[in-house]
């Protein structure tokens, strides 16, 4: 009989929460023959990234996984051999007391949130006993052997590959989207939180001698987009305009798999929070990542251990020019001048940002890691 496992989802803000567990219940269900139920207590964030999802459903079948609405009245259910609490959401009183009572006890688990720190691979797969009799285990996702590693679905890299080799089939992508770029135009794409320093670099990328096609997909930078280009409507989907060297258009938000796409359509990818960070470097280009700000400044160390490991293998100037331009949008200063410094060492970066992709795709992914270590646990 297939094993059953229950993933819980608290949509906190924005689209990470759901990304990342609406990625790995597929990939449980796909790769590894698993039943899967996922539980979502907001799903109007899920159906951004599943559109033709049904917001209401109190239950719904989407690509072989139970999507679940989580009511706020919880209502008893059968428990499943695995049971995944996702960034430390809070399970409901009676599914726990229905946890103890199951024989054997289900394998609990607390997915938690990425982070490059040196702590994580000490605390990775560490058992934290409740005080009503259950264990819970922290499972971390990371960067090294010794954590849990990263969502990467088996063929992943080479569907990437393929697809960068197949210049046709990029142009249709492109052009499905509706974007016509100029063929030497340099093609990036902007999925950031708000940041005040942006117009430094538009402008920045305005005056350079090669083309830039910037496409921003519907979000929370388009009103630093908006005051940089001084019009007074707010941005929609479908807006573009030239302001010399630089096209700016704004895309509708996309389904997981076409973002995916786009990612790998662009030659440099802007991307933040948890689950587009891990995308980018998939598509094994040039990145920045606009990290989500946390209270205390909390997510600067996690930057800065990201970074650490990141830059590892560049020379000493192409790594402090990718820190700087990095460090400077995320606490924000000018970007016109770090721009400049990064498309100096252009070449080298792009190289560097293939051998990353390669290194890190060598290593058990986060859904395989979690299957062993239920398996490991019988
Ligand atoms: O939306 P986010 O800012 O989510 C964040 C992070 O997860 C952060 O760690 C968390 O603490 C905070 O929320 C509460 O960024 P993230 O993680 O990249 O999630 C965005 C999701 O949206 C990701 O799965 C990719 C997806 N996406 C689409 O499916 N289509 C699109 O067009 C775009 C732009 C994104």
């Amino acid at each position: 009989m297939k094993a059953s496992w229950d993933i819980f989802c608290s949509v906190v803000d924005n689209y990470g929460d759901a990304g990342v567990t609406w990625r790995l219940a597929r990939q449980l269900v796909a790769e590894h023959g698993l039943q899967v139920r996922l539980w979502i207590d907001d799903l109007s964030a899920f159906v951004r990234l599943c559109p033709g999802a049904e917001p209401l459903a109190r239950q719904q079948w989407q690509e072989g996984v139970s999507v679940c609405q989580w009511p706020t009245e919880w209502v008893n259910t059968d428990i499943p051999d695995v049971v995944i609490e996702a960034f430390a959401c809070r399970l409901p009183t009676g599914y726990t007391e229905a946890m103890l009572q199951r024989s054997p006890r289900p394998l609990w688990l607390n997915l938690d949130y990425l982070s490059a720190e040196d702590w994580v691979s000490g605390c990775h797969g560490l058992p934290s006993p409740q005080s009503n009799g259950l264990k819970k285990f922290f499972f971390f996702p990371g960067f090294s052997a010794a954590t849990g590693g990263l969502l990467r679905e088996t063929s992943l890299i080479e569907q990437c590959h393929a697809f960068q080799r197949d210049i046709v089939a990029r142009q249709d992508f492109l052009k499905g989207l509706g974007i016509e770029a100029l063929p030497d135009a340099r093609l990036i794409s902007v999925f950031a939180y708000e940041n005040p320093a942006l117009g430094s670099w538009l402008d920045a990328l305005a005056s350079d001698s090669r083309p830039t096609h910037l496409l921003v997909p519907e979000g929370r930078i388009l009103g630093d987009l908006q005051r940089w280009l001084g019009i007074d409507d707010p941005l929609r989907a479908g807006f573009i305009q030239v302001r010399a060297g630089l096209t700016v258009q704004v895309l509708p938000f996309i389904r997981q798999e076409l973002y995916d796409q786009l990612l790998w359509s662009c030659d440099f990818n802007i991307v933040r929070g948890e689950d587009s960070f891990v995308r980018a470097q998939w598509a094994g280009q040039p990145m920045l990542w606009h990290i989500y700000q946390q209270e205390d400044d909390a997510h600067l160390p996690k930057l800065d251990a990201f970074l650490k490991l990141y830059l590892a293998g560049l020379t000493p100037a192409a790594a402090q020019a990718v820190n700087q331009f990095w460090q400077r949008w995320n606490v924000s200063g000018d970007l016109g001048e770090c721009w400049a410094a990064l498309a100096e060492h252009w070449p080298q970066i792009e190289r560097h940002a293939e051998r990353w992709c390669q290194q890190q795709a060598a290593q058990t992914d986060l859904a395989t890691a979690l299957v062993q270590f239920y398996v490991n646990s019988l």
